[in-house]
């Protein structure tokens, strides 16, 4: 009988920092499809791309797989509530773990700039959801200052427990592919996903799995770039709003993280997420939110620049389903609105319609 994936926890007990007789809280998180893509792989010139589409977790994004750790433990030390502060991602996470362990979820999202999609799954999951008149950063401020104040117990990836998780990623790949790409490419927003993926290939070296880290390219939407900058950005803006943060949480693990893997950070203009958001979905079968679109449009980006060796393997996280963002799909190239054809029930008029010929 074919065996069913456990969840992170479960899957990788052995290399998480977790007692092994606490009780597990998961969806059934990881385990998310490498999708080989060989036209990206064309596109760019490199010899091989992969996508790790972490908009298959439960939730959609890969924040299920920090999520699960932290309630988990958040659980195990007896908190009966648990808060975050989102750009709509953790939210839909927290609140259906929260849902999952039968606690209270308290969500601060910036008013008006997080995915309806994202809101339904807060709502669904019956957080306790406020809107701070504020942008992400102003929420973590809030939500930080609550956590250390009130017993309400912090599931932000400043909470360690969180990029715990999120590394076994890292592992999947390598279990996957058997060897780590040369280069792992995402968006890059807080920076704890990048500095999580860092700290999975850290411990694959150390315990002599693979010999050399692979390099990690992160890229931002331009109008939200600290990490190009140098330093924080007050005001962030970017159509894709889950990376829409101006002051990254993760700021010196990333930083070290890039110096160690000989990474790099870059950004890329929303036209451009856009039109890889685009290509994903039209030309590799892959449907993402534009946010998630990042990682690829910057890895094109060096392409273009011919920063691509043409023997490299790649691996692109797309971080995000793209049905929780569906406004962008819905409109053509040019901003249009696409509507579907209306036509009759009569297959002769149908066949005409779309010009198939008669065998
Ligand atoms: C789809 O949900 O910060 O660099 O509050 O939703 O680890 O922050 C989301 C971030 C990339 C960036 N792609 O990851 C939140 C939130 C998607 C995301 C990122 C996010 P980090």
């Amino acid at each position: 009988m074919a065996k069913q994936w456990q969840g992170v926890i479960s899957e990788y007990i052995d290399r998480l920092d977790i007692d092994k007789n606490t009780p597990i809280i998961t969806l059934g998180e990881g385990g998310t499809p490498l999708v080989h893509a060989p036209a990206l792989a064309k596109l760019v010139g490199a010899q091989d791309v992969w996508l790790k589409v972490e908009g298959m977790n439960p939730t959609g994004s890969f924040k299920d797989r920090g999520m699960t750790m932290a309630v988990t433990k958040a659980v195990a030390h007896g908190a009966k509530a648990v808060i975050c502060a989102s750009t709509g991602n953790t939210s839909a996470s927290a609140a259906a773990y929260a849902a999952k362990a039968g606690i209270k979820s308290v969500v601060l999202i910036p008013e008006g700039k997080i995915t309806l999609g994202k809101l339904a799954q807060a709502i669904a999951h019956k957080a306790v959801i406020l809107q701070v008149r504020g942008n992400f950063d102003d929420c973590l401020v809030l939500a930080r200052d609550l956590s250390e104040n009130y017993a309400v117990h912090l599931v932000n990836s400043v909470n360690p427990d969180r990029l715990e998780g999120q590394k076994t990623a890292s592992f999947e790949v390598f279990d996957y592919l058997g060897f780590a790409p040369d280069y792992h490419v995402m968006p890059v927003g807080n920076a704890g996903n990048y500095s999580a993926y860092f700290k999975g290939y850290k411990e694959l070296q150390r315990d002599g799995f693979i010999s050399t880290l692979p390099k990690q390219l992160g890229f931002q939407a331009a109008g939200s770039a600290p990490f190009v900058a140098g330093h924080p950005i007050a005001n962030p803006e970017t159509i894709a709003t889950a990376i829409r943060i101006g002051n990254p949480a993760s700021w010196d693990l990333a930083i070290n993280a890039r110096e160690e893997s000989n990474g790099e950070f870059d950004s890329v203009t929303d036209e451009e997420i856009l039109s890889m958001h685009r290509y994903l979905s039209n030309e590799i079968g892959v449907f993402v939110e534009p946010s998630s679109a990042t990682g690829a449009a910057g890895l094109l980006k060096f392409a273009k620049a011919g920063k691509v060796p043409s023997d490299a393997k790649i691996v692109i996280t797309v971080t995000g389903h793209g049905l929780k963002d569906v406004g962008w799909a819905l409109k053509d190239e040019n901003g249009e609105e696409v509507k579907p054809t209306s036509c009759s029930k009569d297959a002769s008029e149908v066949a005409d319609l779309l010009g198939l010929e008669k065998n």
